[in-house]
């Protein structure tokens, strides 16, 4: 088995640098929150009612036919005549809001869980970060923190595919133990305090998009075969990214990033409210040298992080 990661063709299985998942299923509410402190994330499969994410799947699906981006009624198949450009997979946040994906990310079948987790009433971002990931398309390696730094640290992102997400489609790709491992250490004390909305660093506020930057820390990346129904759930200190998107014939990648705090914890109030502004002025402008002047590769440098 392989998969690819930018660049980087890799060979995923037990002792490689890419390794699959273990789930969490079965776990007591002890065992799960132990689990999360311990490796950083939760990997649980089938725990969301089929027909919520089928019906969030349809609609999502709808809408990108009616923009041209996948062909009609083709379950997803890219359209290659589609002048359609992604940004990093961001799709209008309206869409995210649309009624059958709330029925989906604010489901009581997603709440109860994280509610289990977090050991209290759980709160959720209004905001929710829907993608459709294209051909050749991956995220780099970033915490989530940087995005999300003015709430608590103890928040949890849930990552939910949209239908099945296979190594070749290309899914979410965790680095394990990064939120505590010691190697991780330095990178925990400077990149991921970072706000992205005011370090002045131009770029997308990923660490890195180079796999072999990731692994030359000595963590393992763990991913998984995705199945409509599965979740990821991490914290916002887990360095992750994903696999890049080969599927063939091209298709798009669908799924949607979500943010859960317990309810005595104080949100990032920016995602909160009917149109929330989040950190859409940085993101509109995040190329811009004379807004962001430093890179990401002199701010490394600056915390003494510069691998090679
Ligand atoms: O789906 C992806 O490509 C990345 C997801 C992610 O970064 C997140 O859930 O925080």
């Amino acid at each position: 088995m392989t998969c690819r990661i930018g660049a980087q063709e890799m060979t995923v299985g037990p002792g490689n640098e890419v390794q699959l998942m273990s789930p969490a299923n079965g776990l007591s509410q002890k065992g799960l929150q132990e689990r999360l402190h311990e490796e950083g994330f939760l990997y649980l499969k089938e725990v969301l009612p089929k027909n919520l994410v089928l019906a969030a799947r349809n609609a999502v699906l709808a809408s990108l036919e009616s923009l041209g981006v996948v062909l009609q009624g083709e379950n997803g198949k890219l359209n290659p005549n589609s002048s359609w450009e992604t940004d990093q997979g961001a799709v209008p946040p309206s869409l995210a809001r649309c009624p059958e994906m709330l029925a989906l990310v604010e489901s009581d079948a997603l709440r109860g869980l994280m509610e289990e987790i977090l050991n209290d009433k759980a709160q959720t971002l209004d905001h929710k970060w829907l993608r459709a990931v294209g051909k050749g398309e991956n995220s780099g390696f970033h915490t989530d923190s940087v995005y999300l730094n003015q709430g608590s640290r103890e928040a949890l992102t849930c990552w939910i595919p949209l239908g099945d997400v296979d190594l070749r489609l290309g899914g979410l790709c965790v680095v394990k133990n990064s939120h505590r491992d010691v190697r991780y250490e330095r990178v925990r004390e400077t990149y991921s305090n970072i706000d992205v909305d005011t370090a002045g660093i131009h770029g997308t506020g990923w660490f890195t998009e180079d796999a072999r930057e990731i692994l030359s820390y000595g963590c393992p990346l763990l991913t998984a075969s995705f199945k409509m129904t599965d979740i990821v759930i991490f914290r916002l200190d887990t360095m992750h990214g994903s696999l890049s998107n080969g599927s063939d014939p091209a298709e798009v990648r669908i799924s949607c990033d979500t943010r859960w705090y317990a309810a005595k914890d104080v949100v990032d109030a920016r995602y909160m409210g009917e149109d929330p502004v989040g950190t859409a002025t940085w993101w509109a402008s995040r190329h811009n040298e004379k807004i962001f002047p430093t890179s990401m590769e002199e701010a490394k440098r600056a915390w003494g992080l510069v691998k090679f």
